[in-house]
């Protein structure tokens, strides 16, 4: 027993409900109890109503700096709109703000957010959303049902920190999911997200389309691909090439690199996966824990995830969901370009080649 307690004693010190100590002892606890949403009330809403900057994937919010739950203003229009899927190829995609994956939100936990959710006069259908980061009643399905050339609005406090899936609970379901419309929404913890040198936004979805993959043309949802789960295209960023090329994602050698990472679905779950690097922290499932030293983390459909990773060596890295015929037959692919002095220490490329003569 003597040789068990400097464990013991370790144990005591990082198990969860042992830390009631100070705020600073908290945050360098990664194992310390936030209370969920019977913690998340932090007082009505303090100042001037704000307008949510929203941002369009890859890109995402400034961080919050705020110390006070604020009243939050979103403002979001549904727009249906033909959009590239791959080259040459086209979808009318139903979207959260003119693009897929929607625009991206960021409040900090506390806040009252009062979400306005426009249709345009052009729209054929009605539209609502299910935020996964608000608390009451179909995340806002039901009070934002709004038909073409409406506005609703509903308020709700954003209780529980973490990255949320939103996305459209219009009948049917699968359906408006699988048109597009689907993004994240990222609720702070009141001391904000850790500093890093870089954030991105990044969706993986599906498209069912009644022509092959690659097949030129204005595309149609195929409703019988998508019962059966066989989609046509696989991609990130809505689209084939989105994050590729001239579109690809940068970063300098040295830099922490922060992906919040979604999976609309609206049927597979990703094994979202970055070739080249290793996940230095993976807050699972979008959630306030970190796990570390990760290679492949699963992400469900409505789910979410940040990871983190610092790059040490230039390169291109490239993302994919490692179920891999879906990156090399479907589209989902995408490209981190790292700039910067090679560090030859940690990898060595580019060795000679030498005649190999096995001996027996
Ligand atoms: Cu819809």
């Amino acid at each position: 027993m003597k040789q068990l307690t400097p464990l013991l004693a370790l144990m005591l010190a990082v198990t969860p409900g042992c830390d009631r100590g100070s705020r600073a002892s908290q945050e360098v606890n990664p194992f310390a109890d936030t209370g969920g949403s019977a913690k998340g009330d932090l007082g009505p809403p303090e100042g001037d109503p704000i307008t949510a900057e929203l941002t369009h994937a890859p890109a995402v919010p400034a961080p919050i700096t705020r110390k006070r739950p604020a009243h939050v203003v979103v403002d979001m229009e549904v727009r249906e709109l033909e959009l590239p899927l791959g080259d040459g190829v086209t979808y009318t995609a139903w979207t959260f703000g003119g693009t897929v994956p929607g625009e991206f939100i960021r409040v900090r936990q506390g806040d009252t957010v009062e979400f306005r959710l426009k249709n345009h006069p052009d729209s054929k259908l009605p539209h609502n959303i299910d935020l996964h980061a608000a608390t009451g009643p179909g995340g806002g399905a039901v009070s934002s049902f709004t038909s073409p050339g409406y506005q609703t609005t509903f308020t709700f406090k954003a209780l529980n920190r973490g990255l949320y899936v939103y996305h459209c609970a219009t009948a049917p379901v699968g359906m408006h999911i699988a048109n597009g419309m689907y993004g994240l929404i990222l609720v702070e913890p009141p001391e904000g997200m850790p500093r890093v040198d870089r954030e991105y936004y990044v969706m993986q979805s599906e498209f069912y389309t009644k022509g092959v993959y690659r097949e030129k043309g204005l595309q149609t949802f195929d409703q019988d691909k998508a019962i059966d789960e066989r989609p046509t295209y696989v991609v990130f960023n809505g689209r084939e090439g989105a994050l590729t090329g001239p579109n690809a994602l940068k970063a300098k050698v040295g830099e922490t690199v922060r992906l919040y990472f979604g999976n609309g679905g609206p049927n597979l779950i990703s094994s979202f996966h970055v070739i080249g690097e290793i996940f230095d922290k993976v807050y699972s499932e979008g959630g306030s824990r970190y796990q570390e030293n990760v290679q492949t983390t699963l992400v469900p459909a409505g789910g979410a995830v940040m990871v983190e990773f610092r790059v040490e060596v230039p390169g291109d890295y490239h993302l994919v969901d490692h179920s891999i015929f879906r990156t090399f037959h479907k589209g989902a692919l995408g490209s981190l370009e790292v700039e910067g002095p090679e560090n030859p220490a940690i990898f060595l490329g580019d060795q000679a080649a030498t005649e190999h003569r096995p001996t027996k």
